[in-house]
């Protein structure tokens, strides 16, 4: 039997160090990392906890304790006493469950590079310039700036600063109408498919909608266009799901008449047009599992969810899922987590070395975690 070591037995070195996986662990058979690896785990015991977000490769989950989509994780993270969270997602996520954390827990992201091209769209000095030149046209707190949980820290504390909030995609229709409750408008960055689709669906005039050119002189926008808005989307967009086409769902239909389509709602809005249900994956997986209606599906996200769910719900729900375009929907900046990077670090926390945390700035911290706070109240 493994030994389970306390807290205090676990003796950390004063080092602390962002690093990249040694040679030592690639090219090793993946079942013997795994193997080693969760006997790091089981030794650490309740020191630590594995989170898993539903992008990451099955190999890689197997590794988890708790499993979802950022919502779910932000939760946990702000539940959990374990002292390491060892987060396999992105930088993101393991910002959020630093912020969420009490300031003796570590967070951890085992490979440091693991990213989203979306968040990195809309830097904060600029949307910070965005926020004061809407100000400026429309009269101060006219503007609420929602930012979606896929964005920096510094990001999620501006809105933190200027009374606006975070929202993932599975909440994102309950945060939007909170601010067009109170009768402002809404800056959303950095998804404008997520703020548009949710702005449709809460039946928000299109003319109302208007799109902040991030790279052109005050977005673009004439101060007319600004006055007229009911929401401002900053342009732009998860590259995985931009690339589903039309013509492959069509062509998916063609074959199979039978199929129901359900896609991400970070996909452009002709999409979600041409699909039957749109979806966080949370909902992707909830809708599918709980369809006494249909048995065939084809989905429009990550690869690894569609491949894990594929596999799962044929054998416990005879259900048949389809890709709309296995090449494309590989996302490799957030599914790039693998084995070798978790048994890696759980190894090193038993020798006493904590590598690749996560720290947000204090300042920081704070704005943060009220957006992010607010986020969890509201849903
Ligand atoms: O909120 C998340 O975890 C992301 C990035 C997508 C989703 O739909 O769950």
């Amino acid at each position: 039997m493994t030994k389970q070591l306390n807290s205090s037995e676990v003796k950390l070195s004063a080092q602390t160090w962002m690093s990249s996986l040694p040679q030592i662990y690639k090219n090793q058979p993946q079942t013997e990392i795994i193997r080693r690896g969760l006997e790091a785990k089981s030794k650490l015991g309740d020191d630590v906890i594995i989170l898993a977000h539903h992008y990451q490769c099955d190999e890689t989950y197997s590794f988890s304790d708790l499993s979802g989509d950022s919502l779910y994780l932000a939760r946990q993270a702000a539940k959990t006493s374990a002292k390491f969270i060892i987060f396999c997602g992105v930088h993101f996520m393991a910002e959020s469950s630093d912020i969420l954390t009490n300031d003796d827990q570590i967070t951890i992201l085992p490979e440091f590079t693991a990213g989203c091209e979306m968040a990195d769209m809309a830097k904060t000095g600029e949307v910070e310039k965005c926020l004061d030149y809407l100000t400026d046209v429309c009269g101060i707190d006219s503007f609420i700036p929602i930012t979606y949980i896929n964005s920096t820290a510094s990001l999620k504390a501006l809105c933190g600063r200027h009374n606006g909030t975070v929202c993932t995609s599975s909440n994102s229709h309950k945060i939007l109408k909170w601010a067009a409750d109170k009768g402002k408008r809404v800056l959303f960055v950095p998804d404008q498919h997520l703020g548009r689709n949710t702005a449709n669906a809460l039946g928000i005039p299109k003319h109302k909608i208007k799109v902040w050119d991030r790279n052109s002189e005050n977005g673009d926008l004439s101060r007319e266009e600004i006055l007229d808005s009911q929401i401002i989307l900053w342009n732009g967009c998860c590259p995985v799901h931009c690339h589903f086409k039309i013509e492959e769902i069509r062509k998916l239909r063609e074959s199979h008449p039978d199929i129901k389509v359900i896609v991400h709602p970070e996909c452009p809005e002709e999409i979600l047009a041409e699909s039957d249900y749109s979806g966080s994956t949370d909902g992707i997986i909830k809708t599918i599992k709980d369809s006494t209606s249909f048995n065939h599906w084809a989905i429009g996200t990550e690869s690894n969810l569609v491949r894990r769910l594929a596999k799962n719900l044929s054998q416990s729900h005879g259900k048949r899922i389809e890709f709309i375009n296995e090449k494309t929907c590989v996302c490799d900046s957030m599914n790039i987590t693998r084995p070798e990077h978790v048994t890696w670090i759980l190894e090193n926390l038993l020798e006493g070395n904590i590598l690749n945390k996560i720290t947000v700035a204090n300042d920081i911290k704070q704005d943060a975690k009220i957006a992010l706070n607010r986020m969890l109240d509201l849903s």
